[in-house]
């Protein structure tokens, strides 16, 4: 039980959490003995998941400060932060963006992270021990056709975990960034608008991420000694060498 280094279990709130890597995350810190505490915006999924894994839950919505709030209001301690809502809208070129899309992601990807972490930082903190985790991506790292909108955000939250990460040496808190490349998840789904075959078509002939996979490194930089900061961790299946480095098959 490494979620437990003192009398009561370590506190880790997972954003995002209804699906996907933010679900596996909540699942896997759970079997780490964490206290998981679950937010996303859809709240009969989360609470079902909690119920399964032992863990609560509580509506979060990241792109709205009220909701941040009334989350936040529901924590007496905080030790572990999981930034994982987030995700991309559309594919299209520059010259036909939609900045309503690039707003909304920009809203979701940074300033959803912004807002968790400065609602939470004073727990974190005061734990003595916080950890702020966030899931990046390898769009954080190379920019790809298409990908503009996604890629600006993500390169600014590397940015915002940079500064963090600065900010806050001296303190109690470790910050973290996983940056996964392609995960079968609901991402493509919600990239594309709700087409499924589209969404099916990245994955097709190559092998990707399980969201069990990210879940693992998070659970791994979450579980190291205190005196151990795992900075940042690309994470890529064999099939994928770059964003848009891809190994099919057939
Ligand atoms: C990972 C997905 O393909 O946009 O976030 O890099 S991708």
């Amino acid at each position: 039980m490494t979620g437990s280094r003192s009398s009561r279990p370590r506190l880790a709130v997972i954003t995002g959490a209804s699906s996907g890597i933010g679900a596996a995350t909540a699942t896997r810190l759970a079997q780490e003995g964490f206290e998981v505490v679950l937010g996303a915006r859809r709240a009969e999924r989360i609470e079902r998941l909690a119920s399964r894994i032992g863990g609560r839950s509580h509506p979060l919505d990241v792109t709205d400060d009220a909701s941040v709030e009334a989350f936040c209001a529901t924590l007496d301690r905080c030790d572990v932060l999981v930034n994982n809502a987030g995700g991309a809208i559309g594919l299209e070129p520059v010259e036909e963006a939609d900045l309503a899309d690039w707003q909304q992601m920009f809203d979701t990807n940074v300033l959803g992270v912004a807002r968790m972490t400065r609602a939470l930082l004073p727990a974190l903190v005061a734990s003595g021990d916080g950890h702020v985790v966030v899931v990046g991506s390898i769009a954080a790292h190379e920019p790809y056709p298409g990908g503009a909108g996604y890629n600006a955000a993500k390169f600014g939250v590397r940015a915002v975990v940079g500064v963090l990460r600065q900010e806050l040496l001296g303190r109690p808190v470790r910050v973290t960034e996983i940056d996964p490349g392609m995960v079968e998840t609901e991402f493509s789904l919600v990239r594309f608008r709700g087409d499924a075959e589209r969404a099916s078509r990245v994955y097709e002939g190559m092998t990707p991420l399980t969201p069990e996979d990210v879940a693992d490194c998070i659970a791994f930089a979450v579980t190291r000694p205190s005196h151990v900061n795992i900075d940042q961790m690309i994470v890529l299946a064999r099939d994928q060498a770059g964003a848009r480095t891809v190994h099919r098959r057939g």
